[in-house]
């Protein structure tokens, strides 16, 4: 079915001053990562990845969580980012003031362009020691995953002798970087419109961000080829993959505007 991007969209996003978008894991899947809730294979298909993603978890198989977040941070490096973050970073250039909001773990957004993404959920590449809370580097080069998953212990940190590192990750149960949510609800009451793309809008504290923009009068467009309960909060559903929706409302709103002498 043919995205139809309505007028009256067109003329809003064209009088914003700050535009915000808030982003999820959708939003990588055209890059061949899988989403949250897609179903697990191999070693984890027994789990949700919310199984995986708690501190509980770790302690109770650290080899498994360890192994599955290296098998997807794998993956990530292995991926490039797709239309829609190119056309987000695009975007940042056109507005007069822009805020992108992640809840990914991934730098696809880095990678495509856009200068600083407030990353809720933190990020595959800052691991921490689980006792001492200092950062640890992981090795140089793309770790060399099989598609089923292993077992591999976590490193141990140098700095305490013994602390496990974990993943630089919020996990259920465990609060945002304070800043992070800080600067990203400081942007929300300030924008005039708002982007929710590829996101369920199942976990809070990050899925209140659109609810409290569309309450503060907000103009929310959500972006998703299914349904989510935002549909009813969201002034505009566009119903279709991030990567195909998002370039065609850069081209229709800004492209244009910068063509005319
Ligand atoms: C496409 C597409 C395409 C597909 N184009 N779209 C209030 C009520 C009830 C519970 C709570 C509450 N407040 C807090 C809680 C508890 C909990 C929570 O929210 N639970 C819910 C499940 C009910 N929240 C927390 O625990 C948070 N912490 C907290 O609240 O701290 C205070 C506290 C302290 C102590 C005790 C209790 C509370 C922390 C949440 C951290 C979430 N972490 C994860 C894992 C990160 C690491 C990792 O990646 O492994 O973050 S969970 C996971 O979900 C990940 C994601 O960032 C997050 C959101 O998922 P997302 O991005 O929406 O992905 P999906 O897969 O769900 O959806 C993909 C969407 O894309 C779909 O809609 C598709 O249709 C769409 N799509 N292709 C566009 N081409
Ligand atoms: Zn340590």
């Amino acid at each position: 079915m043919p995205i139809l991007i309505p007028d009256e969209l067109v003329s809003i996003l064209r009088a914003a001053r700050h535009i915000v978008v808030f982003t999820g894991a959708g939003i990588s899947a055209e890059s061949g990562i899988p989403t949250f809730r897609d179903a697990l294979t191999g070693l984890w298909e027994r789990f949700d990845a919310s199984d995986l993603a708690t501190a509980d978890a770790f302690r109770r198989d650290r080899a498994l969580v360890w192994g599955w977040y290296e098998w997807r941070r794998a993956k990530v490096m292995r991926a490039q980012p797709n239309p829609a973050h190119l056309a987000i970073a695009a975007l940042e250039q056109v507005v007069p003031s822009f805020t992108l909001i992640t809840q990914n773990v991934d730098d696809l957004h880095e990678r495509a362009g856009s200068s600083a993404p407030i990353h809720l959920h933190g990020s595959l590449q800052s691991p921490r020691c689980s006792g001492c809370a200092r950062p640890f580097e992981h090795p140089p080069g793309i770790p060399d995953e099989p598609e089923g998953g292993r077992h591999i212990e976590p490193p141990r940190c140098a700095h305490c002798g013994g602390g496990r590192i974990r993943p630089g990750v919020v996990w259920f149960g465990e609060s945002l970087p304070e800043e992070a949510w800080r600067q990203a609800h400081k942007a929300v009451m300030d924008c005039d419109a708002l982007f929710s793309v590829g996101t369920s809008s199942l976990v809070f504290p990050a899925a209140e961000l659109p609810i409290e923009a569309a309450r503060k009068n907000k103009v929310v467009i959500q972006v998703n080829p299914q349904p989510t309960r935002l549909d009813t909060v969201a002034r505009f559903n566009l119903v279709g993959p991030a990567g195909s929706v998002l370039p065609k409302i850069y081209a229709r709103t800004w492209h244009d505007v910068q063509d005319q002498p």
